[in-house]
């Protein structure tokens, strides 16, 4: 048996069962465990471990030392720390909404973590066009507690800027700066483009210079808008969905930055299962239904989030400043916009970026993939552009109307 406790090494499933026997005190001493590496991520290698005998089982989730994507992202094994640490915290914070970690080994740069076989994977079980009706009220909680329980709002500044300090997360971050904020709107060599779109993208997004100038301002407010510990990658592949429970994972991106950020995440990708939904449910009623009640999400989303956060507002803001008339709906103001920046960003991120998603990826018909993007991009247009005056749910939910109706009546 190798040894755990000198020198990191990438494991693999036989390394991972030794591993879990003789480092992690879970399984009983007579297991009979078996391992099986099933991470379709774009970064980690992710074990689940089963013991035949009491079928209990646990998540090993290692990190490499390069993302499984592309060996031009070198990474640091502190994304692991960090995904311990905010794992830990927003357990605290928005309890029974994120998944439970058990461990985190500093050396083999692993974590082990609560299996939820019973659960599916978010993007999955949209792409399978599943309703899951109290998913709105359970992600609003949990962005609404965590973003403002973690903001100088209510925390003393310098508790606060030791956080900032401890969640520092560079080369994550520089992730997101180049996938999210910089490379989608320029002819970048990294870009994976559906050929169909090329001309679409090029006049529209790339040629668009006022579209340019609203992404580098929002860029800059990722840059530098230190106002809260967001999850840093909250898309529907970060969830973990069953009817009843929703549970956040993988925060490994998570900095203090923009609260939008995380917002925006959650309705770009609700967005991309409607484009989905759309092109790929056959049938009429089926389709209705699964598309209403994505919008209908949406709103809920918006909604609830601004209303959960106004009551943790009052029960919890201790920043005297913070209590002048008006100051609460101005910085509500600047999250929503941000969110709606966001949105648009997410959207043309996957669609024109390095790091496409299977909502889009998994439309066959090469014609219903062009209506498909297009949507997507040109309601990713609005939500930059018009970001200041996208507030309420259901203004989020008139942006992906007009669009499709725009579309739509072209076609
Ligand atoms: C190199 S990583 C590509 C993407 O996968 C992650 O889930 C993040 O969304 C990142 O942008
Ligand atoms: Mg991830």
């Amino acid at each position: 048996m190798k040894d755990f406790t000198k020198e990191y090494f990438k494991m693999d499933e036989a390394d991972v069962i030794d591993y879990a026997r003789t480092r992690l005190v879970f399984f009983n001493q007579d297991a009979e465990l078996v391992c099986k590496e099933i991470g379709d991520g774009n970064i980690n290698y992710v074990f689940r471990v089963e013991d035949k005998k009491s079928n209990k089982s646990l998540i090993i989730k290692q990190a490499g030392p390069v993302s499984r994507i592309s060996e031009d992202f070198v990474l640091s094994p502190d994304r692991n720390r960090i995904e311990y640490e905010v794992l830990s915290l927003h357990n605290k914070l928005a309890p029974g909404l994120v998944v439970e970690v058990y461990n985190y080994d500093p050396i083999m740069n692993c974590c082990a973590i609560e299996d939820l076989s019973d659960y599916q994977v978010m993007r999955a079980a949209m792409v399978e066009h599943k309703i899951f009706p109290l998913f709105a009220e359970h992600i609003s909680t949990y962005m609404a507690n965590t973003l403002l329980l973690t903001s100088d709002l209510v925390l003393d500044h310098k508790e606060k800027k030791a956080l900032v300090k401890n969640y520092i997360n560079p080369q994550l971050c520089e992730i997101s700066e180049d996938l999210v904020y910089t490379e989608p709107f320029f002819d970048c060599p990294r870009n994976i483009i559906y050929p169909e779109m090329e001309q679409f993208i090029r006049e529209n997004i790339w040629n668009d210079e006022a579209l340019l100038l609203e992404t580098a301002k929002l860029k800059f407010e990722f840059l530098t808008n230190a106002q809260c510990l967001i999850h840093g990658d909250l898309h529907t592949g970060s969830i973990f969905i069953k009817e009843d429970s929703t549970k956040v994972f993988d925060p490994e991106f998570a900095f203090y930055g923009p609260a939008g950020y995380d917002v925006g995440n959650v309705i770009a990708n609700l967005i991309f299962a409607y484009a989905n939904g759309k092109y790929m449910i056959s049938d009429d009623t089926k389709r209705k239904e699964f598309l209403d009640y994505i919008l209908k999400t949406m709103k809920e989303v918006v909604d609830l989030f601004v209303e959960k956060f106004l009551i943790l507002w009052d029960d919890h803001v201790i920043e005297r400043v913070a209590k002048y008339r008006g100051f609460k709906e101005f910085y509500l103001d600047s999250i929503l916009r941000d969110t709606s920046g966001v949105t648009g960003h997410e959207l043309c991120r996957r669609i024109i970026g390095l790091a496409p998603v299977k909502d889009i990826t998994s439309i066959t018909d090469p014609e219903a993939r062009v209506a498909a993007e297009t949507i997507c991009l040109s309601a990713a247009k609005i939500f930059i552009l018009e970001r200041d005056r996208i507030k309420t749910g259901d203004d989020f939910v008139k942006v992906v109307k007009d669009v499709e109706k725009l579309y739509c009546n072209k076609e």
